[in-house]
């Protein structure tokens, strides 16, 4: 059940580290805008309205959907890239139930070759990096979005969650060792059954994340 349902999930800050190697490691920091789930706009003002209501939870309620803060590292020891995540509430506990309507929650990073922005680059992904709740357990892969398959289940040491804080880690040859890419990190949840299009995306790293872009991504390495 797990892995079928992983099969269907289809102001920044630059610092240099240095490792005992004396080999540069490399992390970016990047604030997310605060209380921005989900966004809905009054087509005449263009003041953010809370979203309609039709029987389900009010995903703007949810802190666990906003992110607030994101950093993606590398340790260049181990190839290995790490993501970790704040949110504006506490995550889930294994066992407690989503919210009324929805089945899957999911917290991800997008590895992309350009700068995605829905009408002017819609770009497909090259690889999603996702941690998922469904409502008893988590589970973390790296998954193909051109051939939509799994590249790598992670294993329970690579992920963890704490309080309002999430991270998972995976090797940069699941990702094909790319020197330089775009990224961008977004929550989102299906309402529908986890094989049809029924989900939402609820945050998404900010349009101004990266100045000088007309898009949400950012750039690797910073
Ligand atoms: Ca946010």
């Amino acid at each position: 059940m797990r892995r079928s349902i992983l099969t269907l999930l289809c102001a920044t800050v630059a610092t240099v580290l240095m490792v005992p190697t004396g080999v540069s490691a490399q992390e970016q920091i990047v604030e997310d805008d605060e209380n921005d789930v989900p966004v809905f706009w009054d087509a005449e003002t263009g003041a953010t309205v809370e979203e309609p209501l039709s029987g389900h939870s009010r995903l703007s309620r949810i802190d666990y959907l906003d992110m607030i803060c994101y950093k993606l590292s590398l340790d260049p020891a181990t190839s290995v890239y790490t993501l970790w995540m704040e949110v504006s509430g506490g995550l889930p506990v294994e066992g407690d139930a989503l919210p009324s309507g929805i089945k899957i929650v999911e917290w991800g990073l997008w590895i992309e070759d350009g700068v995605w922005n829905p009408y002017f680059n819609p770009i497909t992904p090259y690889f999603l990096i996702a941690l998922v709740y469904d409502g008893a357990s988590y589970d973390a892969c790296v998954l193909d979005c051109q051939t939509k398959e799994i590249v790598m289940s992670l294993e329970d040491e690579d992920f963890w969650h704490a309080g309002a804080e999430l991270q998972f880690s995976f090797p940069a040859d699941s990702i094909g060792n790319p020197e330089s890419f775009n990224w961008m990190t977004s929550t989102r949840v299906w309402c529908g059954q986890p094989d049809t299009i029924g989900y939402r995306f609820t945050d998404m790293t900010d349009w101004d994340a990266c100045p000088g872009d007309a898009g949400y991504d950012l750039t690797w390495p910073p």
